[in-house]
């Protein structure tokens, strides 16, 4: 049976055109300094962002916690949504790696109350730790893949910098969050100090996050990313992927975006199902099920359909380039066709 894979954007393949690149990908020491399709695909990074400098990551994660360390001292306190991706799926690392203390807001389909988010900021004291950091997701994972305005950021990073705190942007999927907003990805990050992208996700490399901010910090960072185990050697060949990406694949996550609404339309009106349209608006649909999460997720598993469970109720669809327009309507049918017979 041909699987229909909604379980993330993390699951695409490497295009055709990507395999090309990586064939011919000049590459050297990246550690040594000496990879030129990694310095490249920094420098285009950081262009589309508008830093001044860019760093190759591994992972999204490893990029968020050498940013978290790269920005503060361990003691200090970082301010995030109670269910940012740092929160909620980095085993820990902001304790475990950077020691710092986590202070949570709550943001609204994912997107903060600078007010609140000013009224959580402290400073340092005899007793206080004193928030140096606040994080950002754009778009937001666990609220539904929604979208942080550009208004919004620039609200909370007035409040941040007012404090005299840095603001960090997980923008692990801020390419659909641009597309989404019709604007370039520039336009979201000029008030935030660092952001960082994922290359392994909706735009389909196999492996890759830039963290991108002014060249001390990133400076820092690569420092940071060395002594965690990250300095890689030939990546050029990975960057290569990243690059043709960049280039190519930011427009077509319209496709996933449209795809995602046409699943979330059909599976609004489904018993046994409840959905929240608004917070659909990129490449993700969460549903609550009536029976639990993992039952439905299990009877899809049997009939073709991957997706995962996020919650003891609630289940997760991600659209993404290795999935059609065709794959997305029967899937909603079968998940449609499935809930309705689950016992609650
Ligand atoms: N998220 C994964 C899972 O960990 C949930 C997914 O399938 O969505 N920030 C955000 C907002 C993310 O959604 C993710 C990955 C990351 C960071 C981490 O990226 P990686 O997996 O490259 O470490």
């Amino acid at each position: 049976m041909d699987m229909i894979d909604l379980r993330s954007d993390t699951v695409t393949k490497p295009t055709d055109a990507m395999c090309a690149a990586m064939a011919v990908a000049e590459v050297g020491d990246d550690v040594l300094g000496d990879d030129p399709t990694v310095a490249r695909l920094e420098a285009l990074g950081a262009a589309m962002v508008g830093k001044e400098a860019g760093l190759f990551m591994p992972s999204g994660t490893m990029s968020n916690t050498v940013a978290i360390r790269a920005w503060t001292q361990p003691g200090e306190e970082v301010l995030m949504d109670w269910d940012a991706h740092s929160t909620r799926f980095e085993v820990g690392a902001p304790a475990a790696l950077a020691g710092v203390m986590v202070r949570h807001y709550r943001s609204r389909a994912g997107v903060p109350d600078p007010d609140e988010v000013a009224s959580c900021l402290q400073h340092a004291n005899l007793h206080a730790p004193g928030t140096t950091l606040a994080l950002l997701e754009n778009t937001h994972n666990v609220a539904g893949g929604t979208v942080v305005p550009a208004p919004v950021i620039e609200a909370m990073a007035a409040a941040v910098h007012g404090h005299g705190a840095r603001l960090h942007m997980d923008g692990a999927r801020l390419f659909n969050a641009a597309v989404a907003l019709g604007l370039p990805a520039a336009a979201l990050c000029s008030q935030v100090d660092t952001v960082t992208f994922c290359l392994s996700k909706g735009l389909s490399c196999p492996v890759g996050s830039v963290l991108c901010g002014p060249r001390d910090l990133i400076d820092r960072a690569r420092r940071i990313r060395k002594q965690m185990g990250g300095g890689l050697r030939q990546a050029g060949l990975l960057a290569a992927c990243g690059i043709v990406a960049l280039d190519g694949m930011v427009h077509r996550l319209a496709e996933d975006h449209a795809n995602a609404r046409r699943m979330a339309e059909t599976l609004c009106d489904t018993p046994g199902i409840t959905l929240d349209l608004e917070t659909v608006q990129t490449n993700m649909v969460y549903l609550t099920s009536a029976a639990p999460a993992q039952h439905l997720v299990d009877a899809l598993r049997a009939e073709g359909v991957l997706c995962l469970a996020l919650g003891s109720r609630r289940v997760r669809l991600v659209t993404h380039r290795c999935v059609t327009a065709d794959q997305c309507r029967q899937a909603a049918a079968t998940i449609a066709r499935i809930a309705v017979g689950l016992p609650a």
